[in-house]
C-alpha cells in the first residue's frame, strides 16, 4: 500500500458518528471535523434521540453535500449503529471509514493523523496509554475502569495493543469486507475490542496512534454497568469461541509479525 493512496483532505474517507441526545455537541462537531479535513464526508447514525439531534443533523446535510443521516426508530446501541454505518459505507466507494464519537472526546485534529498512519496499516486504532496520548478530566473510577478493562483484554486475548477498548478508528474497507460482521454480537466497549480481535485473527496490520481524550463537556455519557459486564463476559466468550481459536491456530503457524 502506498502513501500516496492516502488523500489527507479526507477525500474517499467517511466518519459514522452515533448519536443519542448529542444536539449541543453535533453541529460544532461537523464543523471541527471539516475544518481539518474538508473533503471528508460523515454520517450521522442516530437513534431518534430525544432531543432532536436526528432533525438538526437532517438540516445540516440538507445545505452540506459531504453530511449524511441514518435514523433508526429508537436506542439500539453503538455497537449495531456502527454495523448499519458500516453496510452503508460499504455500498458506496469510501476507502476509508471512521467511527468516532460526537461528544469531542475524539478531537477531529486527530483525523490526519490517523489517516497518515493508514497508509500502511489496516486498521488504525486512536490510542490513549503510549506516549503522547492521555485522558483528561477523568474520574478515579473512570481512569480505573478503562485501564483496568484493557489490561483484562490485553491479557484474556493475548494482543500486544495498548487501547483496545478505544472507539476513535479508522478501517479500510477490506477489513469491514472481510471480518463477519453479521456474526458481531457485543454492544458497547465489547463491541470495539470484537472488532479489533477479528481484524487481527482475519490477519491485518493494526497501528495506534496516540490520541489525548477529554471527557465530554455537554450532554451525558451512556457508559453503564451493564456495559462493562457484557465486556468482562464477551471478551472470555471470545478468546474461547472454537471457530475463532481455530483461526488463532493458524495464524501462528503462518508466523505473522503481530
Ligand atoms: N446511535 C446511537 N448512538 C449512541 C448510543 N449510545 C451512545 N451513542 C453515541 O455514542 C457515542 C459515545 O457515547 P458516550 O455516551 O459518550 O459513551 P462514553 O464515551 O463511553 O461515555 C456518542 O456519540 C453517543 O451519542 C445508541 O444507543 N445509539
Ligand atoms: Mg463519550
Amino acid at each position: 500500500m502506498d502513501t500516496d493512496n492516502v488523500a489527507i483532505d479526507g477525500r474517499g474517507a467517511l466518519v459514522i458518528v452515533p448519536t443519542y441526545d448529542e444536539r449541543d455537541n453535533l453541529p460544532r462537531l461537523l464543523e471541527a471535523i471539516h475544518e481539518v479535513v474538508p473533503a471528508i464526508h460523515v454520517l450521522v447514525v442516530d437513534d431518534n434521540s430525544p432531543d432532536g439531534t436526528g432533525a438538526l443533523a437532517d438540516a445540516i446535510a440538507a445545505r452540506d453535500p459531504r453530511v449524511f443521516v441514518m435514523h433508526r426508530p429508537g436506542k439500539m446501541g453503538l455497537g449495531t449503529a456502527y454495523i448499519q454505518g458500516f453496510g452503508w459505507a460499504l455500498a458506496r466507494d469510501y476507502r476509508f471509514v471512521f467511527e468516532m464519537d460526537a461528544d469531542f472526546s475524539h478531537q477531529p485534529r486527530y483525523l490526519p493523523d490517523l489517516l497518515r498512519a493508514a497508509a500502511d496499516a489496516d486498521l488504525v486504532l486512536g490510542c490513549r496509554y503510549m506516549p503522547g496520548g492521555g485522558t483528561e478530566d477523568w474520574t478515579f473510577m473512570r481512569k480505573l475502569v478503562s485501564r483496568g478493562g484493557n489490561l483484562y483484554a490485553r491479557l484474556v486475548m493475548g494482543l500486544r495493543l495498548r487501547d483496545l477498548t478505544g472507539g476513535f478508528k479508522c478501517f479500510r474497507r477490506e477489513v469491514l469486507e472481510t471480518i463477519d460482521l453479521s456474526a458481531i454480537g457485543s454492544k458497547g466497549y465489547a463491541f470495539q475490542i470484537e472488532l479489533t480481535y477479528r481484524a487481527y485473527l482475519a490477519g491485518f496490520r493494526i497501528a495506534e496512534v496516540p490520541i489525548i481524550f477529554p471527557d465530554r463537556r455537554v450532554g451525558q455519557s451512556k457508559m453503564s454497568g451493564r456495559i462493562v459486564r457484557e465486556a468482562m463476559i464477551n471478551v472470555v466468550k471470545l478468546r474461547l469461541d472454537k471457530g475463532l481459536r481455530a483461526r488463532r491456530k493458524t495464524l501462528r503457524h503462518e508466523h505473522r509479525p503481530h
